[in-house]
């Protein structure tokens, strides 16, 4: 082969890869990223909210736990739409739940073009106590794929048990959502579960006959010590039989910068963990 054939040959191979590059950023395949975050008593105390809304614009929609007031949510959205080429929502559960002494919203912020709200699932109806702060749903879609989306931070207590107790009874959790709308089977349990998925106390909920799984491996450290990542308390648990819109990927982010102490004390003692689904079709 001659020099200047060789040489046409591999512009005709660069050109061609060009192609195939801008076409496959032409047609992306539709998916989403659902996160959630502990976000360490937002509007409480000093925030880097600049750090914080960095932490959380990538996603699509983040469940957000350890909410102490409406304006902190305020304030990190106004701070999310200075560095966000999208608007964004948000919605905010209609009251704090908690003890006498300490309470704590749940909230939901999203990419308005991206993510529709359907409507507010309330509160679970914990006539027995069982929770110190009762799980909450909302339902949502995006594009074609609609889930309802609960969030739950359990107890720490003083005592492991009483974590345990609370993961007990996440079957009951699941099926109170799962039962409200015989159409939408896509049940989400995200947040701060103080526990690691593999803890036994997860089992039953593990076992359900709709195939109960975590998204998140917890091997993956979820909480910022002062020197490292400590433990996998955060996660989302889903159906495998309902929800095959998600193919397995999943993540924390690693918002430290490196600095563990920062961290901590500006942003938040947790990293947002998400999970990515295909939200071309609906399989429910
Ligand atoms: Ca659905
Ligand atoms: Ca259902
Ligand atoms: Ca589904």
């Amino acid at each position: 082969m001659s020099k200047l054939l060789k040489r046409r040959l591999l512009l005709v191979l660069i050109l061609l890869n060009l192609f195939c590059l801008l076409l496959s950023a032409e047609t992306p395949v539709s998916q989403a990223y659902i996160a959630t975050f502990n976000t360490l008593r937002l509007g409480k105390g000093v925030k880097d909210y600049s750090h914080l809304a960095k932490s959380v614009e990538p996603f699509d929609i983040i469940g957000l736990v350890e909410v102490m007031n409406k304006k902190g949510v305020h304030k990190l959205l106004s701070e999310i739409e200075k560095i966000s080429d999208e608007k964004w929502g948000y919605f905010i559960s209609p009251y704090p739940v908690g003890t006498d002494e300490y309470k704590e919203y749940y909230a939901y912020i999203y990419k308005k073009n991206r993510v529709e709200f359907i409507r507010s699932d309330g509160f679970y109806p914990d006539f027995e106590d069982k929770f110190i702060r009762e799980p909450f749903g909302a339902t949502f879609k995006i594009e074609n794929f609609d889930f309802t989306y609960v969030l739950l931070h359990s107890i720490y207590g003083k005592k492991i048990s009483q974590r345990q107790f609370e993961a007990n009874q996440l079957i009951d959790v699941y099926t109170y959502f799962q039962n409200l709308d015989e159409k939408e089977n896509d049940i989400l349990i995200g947040g701060d579960f103080n526990l690691s998925a593999n803890d036994p106390s997860f089992k039953n909920f593990l076992s359900h006959e709709d195939e109960i799984i975590y998204a998140l491996d917890p091997s993956i450290k979820t909480t910022i010590g002062t020197k490292g990542f400590a433990n996998s308390y955060d996660n989302i648990f889903l159906s495998k039989k309902y929800t095959q819109e998600f193919k397995g990927r999943s993540g924390a982010l690693d918002i430290t910068r490196g600095d563990f102490i920062k961290t901590r004390k500006e942003v938040s003692d947790h990293l947002p963990i998400f999970l990515i689904v295909d939200t071309e079709y609906d399989d429910d």
